[in-house]
C-alpha cells in the first residue's frame, strides 16, 4: 500500500478549514521552465488581446490603471502547463481530498503585476461556478515568492460550510462579490516560489492588489468529480477541455 500524499491529520485540517497550505513544490529547473513559459504566454496573449484584464473585464490594455490578467485554460495553449494537470505529486495529494476519481474542471493562470496588480475581491468559486456537488477542489501555485503585500491568497477559515450570496461588483462585472465578511478571521497564506496550497470551492478567499516591486504569477488548477453538473444542470463530459486526470480501475 503506497504512503498517501498527506498525513491524516492535513487531509482533517482540510475538511475542517476549507484550505491546506502544503508549501513548496516544483524544483528551481521547473519552476525556471515554468516562468519562461508562463511570461512567453502573456506576451503572446498581450500581442493578441487574448488574456482578460479582471480588474475592469476588458482585454489586457497597457494603459490600464490595475490588471489582474487572467489567461483560463493555459492548458490547451502549452504542454508544459498541461502536463501539470498530470502531476502525480499534485494529484496524489487531490487524491486525498477529493477521492480516485479526478477530472479537470479548468485552469487559469493569474497574474499580478508589479505595481498596478488589482485585486480578486473575497468570493466562494462556487458563486461563479454553481456546479454541483460543491466538493471541488483547487490546487493553486505560485511563481513567484507570495506574501500578504503582492497578493498571497487570503483565507476565511470553516467558510466552505455554506455557501454565501454573492453580488455583482461595482468596480468591475468580471467579478463579485461579497459584503459582510468578518476580516479579523482572515488568514493569509504565505508560499515560497513553486509552492501549492489547495482550497474547497466554498471557502471564501481573496488576494490583494499588488503595489509592490515585484510581480506575482500564479496558475490554478480547479478539479471535480465525474458527473459533476456545471450552471445548465448537465453533467461535464470528459473531452480535450475536461479530461479524465486520473480514475480508479
Ligand atoms: O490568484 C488570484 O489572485 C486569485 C485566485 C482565485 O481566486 C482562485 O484560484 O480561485
Amino acid at each position: 500500500m503506497p504512503t498517501p500524499a498527506l498525513t491524516q491529520d492535513q487531509i482533517d485540517s482540510f475538511h475542517r478549514d476549507g484550505y491546506l497550505s502544503y508549501g513548496a513544490l516544483l524544483k528551481p529547473e521547473e519552476l525556471e521552465t515554468l516562468r519562461a513559459e508562463y511570461d512567453a504566454e502573456f506576451r503572446k496573449a498581450a500581442e493578441t488581446g487574448d488574456s482578460r484584464n479582471l480588474a475592469d473585464n476588458k482585454p489586457d490594455r497597457a494603459d490600464a490603471k490595475t490588471r489582474m490578467l487572467q489567461i483560463m485554460q493555459m492548458c490547451e495553449r502549452n504542454i508544459h502547463f498541461r502536463k501539470l494537470l498530470y502531476d502525480t505529486r499534485i494529484l496524489d495529494i487531490v487524491q486525498c481530498l477529493l477521492g480516485p476519481n479526478i477530472m479537470l474542471f479548468h485552469d487559469q493562470a493569474l497574474f499580478k503585476p508589479a505595481h498596478t496588480g488589482g485585486a480578486v475581491f473575497w468570493h466562494q468559486d462556487n458563486g461563479y461556478w454553481k456546479c454541483a456537488p460543491a466538493n471541488l477542489v483547487s490546487c493553486w501555485m505560485t511563481l513567484d515568492d507570495v506574501v500578504l503585500e503582492n497578493g498571497a491568497m487570503q483565507v476565511i477559515p470553516g467558510s466552505h460550510l455554506k455557501p454565501v450570496h454573492h453580488a455583482t461588483s461595482q468596480a468591475t462585472d468580471a467579478l463579485l462579490e461579497i459584503n459582510g465578511i468578518d476580516l479579523a478571521q482572515a488568514k493569509a497564506v504565505e508560499l515560497p516560489a513553486g509552492g501549492i496550497m489547495f482550497h474547497h470551492c466554498q471557502t471564501l478567499h481573496y488576494t490583494a492588489p499588488n503595489t509592490t516591486p515585484r510581480q506575482r504569477r500564479a496558475f490554478a488548477i480547479h478539479y471535480m468529480t465525474p458527473g459533476t453538473t456545471g450552471r445548465n444542470g448537465e453533467a461535464m463530459k470528459v473531452d480535450f477541455k475536461h479530461p479524465m486526470l486520473r480514475a480508479c480501475v
